[in-house]
This record gives C-alpha cells, structure tokens and sequence, in this order.
C-alpha cells in the first residue's frame, strides 16, 4: 500500500555551508533528519529561499559540499514528492542544476499558488521595502548578465573568497533587526497588507527575516515567517485546514 501524502511543508533560511559557524555539519544533519521525517506524508515541500548562505554556479560546475542535503532532496524527488526551490538573496545564482539533476522546480520570485483550496503567496521575503534603495541598488547588480559572467570568470578561488565576504556583511548588516518583531513597521507585513488591497490572499508565507512569527493580518488573512535554521528549525505544514508552524527537534 502506498503512503498517503496528504500534507504540504515549508522551511526558509537553512543558510546551509555559512563560512563562520562550525556546526554546519550538524545542521545538515538536523535538515536531511526532517526531510526524511516529513517524507512519510509529504506530497510537496516548498524551501523558501537562503537555502545556502551562498551558491553560485558555473556551466559545468557547481560548489562543493551540501552531498547528504542534495542526495536526499534528489531521491524524494525521485520518489515522487514534488520539492520547490525558491531562490533567495544568498543563493540567487542557481542555472539548471537544481531541475536536471535533482528534479526540483526552481521559482526565482514570488508565487501566488493555490494548494488545497486556499491561495498562498509564497516568497524568500527579500525586497519588499520600496526604500530600500540600497538593496535595490545591490539587486541590479546581481541580476544584470554581464556582471554573473563577468564573476564567473574569475577564479574560484578569488570569486568564492569574495562571495562569502558579501555574504558576511550582508548577515551582519541586518542581524540587528533579525530578532525585533517589527510588528506595522515590517516591509513583509506592509507588503501583506498593500497586496490584499487589490488581491485574495489567505496565506503569506516568507523567510528572509530570521523571525519566526505567525499573525492574523485582517479577516482570514495570515502572515507566516519561517525563521532561521541553526540547532533545531521551524517549518509550517499545511493539511488543508490549518496552517501550523512547528519546532523540529
Ligand atoms: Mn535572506
């Protein structure tokens, strides 16, 4: 008989291969013990960005490391578990790896989705602040073609020792705000509530921010954060009737 797969599962932030902590390891370990947990009844599992804290991607080559996260994501693809992968801002560069090789379906901006009858808008949560000019300005940047061949022809071992400077600063420059609950003044709230003014939303669910947290924006409209990953993780699961964030392990 097979397994019913009923539910559908969300994680951001595992910030996977992070250059100044040590237990990455282990926290690869905690990610592939909840994959495989959740895959007993899972029909989908959406990661919603900063998977790695930094991944880039050559033509023929892609970063070492991550082999139990990545063997273990290929083969619940393979069993038939459909897995979304959605690009964040540390781990933005990704080409075709995650599809061909692992059979995973790649989102490079927000979805609007309907799963099980309610409408989820599904994101990483990064560049919802119009006034972050600052961030819009990096953003370009890292989009623009030239620049990511440009980079990509340096030598890795001058691209990845930049790379994971950036991705240093760029923790440090918001790890300040990652653990005050901004409540109105949050630019993924503000966004929330700018979007159900022209559209039917019943779930936002983000990451980006560090902070788990679940509120009730208006009627029957929710907000959900992920969190961050470090000794245990938050995921949500939604059956259908309740979305629910849980603490694994
Ligand atoms: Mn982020």
């Amino acid at each position: 008989m097979e397994l019913s797969r009923k539910k559908i599962y969300f994680a951001s932030d595992f910030h996977l291969g992070n250059s100044t902590r040590k237990n990455n390891l282990r926290k690869e370990k905690l990610v592939v013990r909840w994959l495989n947990a959740i895959s007993k009844d899972a029909e989908e599992i959406y990661l919603l960005g900063d998977v790695f804290d930094f991944w880039f991607e050559y033509k023929n080559v892609v970063p070492k490391g991550f082999v139990r996260f990545l063997g273990t994501l290929a083969h619940l693809a393979d069993s038939g578990i459909r897995i979304h992968l959605f690009c964040g801002n540390h781990d933005l560069w990704i080409r075709d790896y995650f599809q061909e090789e692992l059979g995973i379906i790649v989102h490079k901006q927000n979805e609007i989705l309907t799963l099980k009858g309610k409408t989820f808008m599904l994101g990483h949560g990064d560049g919802l602040d119009p006034k972050d000019k600052k961030y819009k300005f990096i953003n370009t940047i890292f989009k623009n073609k030239f620049c990511i061949s440009a980079f990509a022809s340096l030598h890795p071992r001058w691209a990845i020792a930049i790379a994971q400077k950036w991705s240093k600063s760029s923790r440090a420059s918001h790890s300040e705000t990652d653990k005050i609950d901004l409540e109105e003044k949050e630019p993924i709230y503000k966004f929330c509530l700018k979007t159900i003014e022209t559209q039917k939303i019943d779930y936002f669910v983000f990451g980006h921010r560090h902070l788990v947290c679940s509120k009730k924006i208006k009627d029957k409209t929710y907000y959900m954060n992920l969190g961050y990953w470090n000794i245990y993780g938050h995921y949500a699961v939604w059956d259908g009737r309740k979305l629910i964030i849980k603490k694994f392990d």
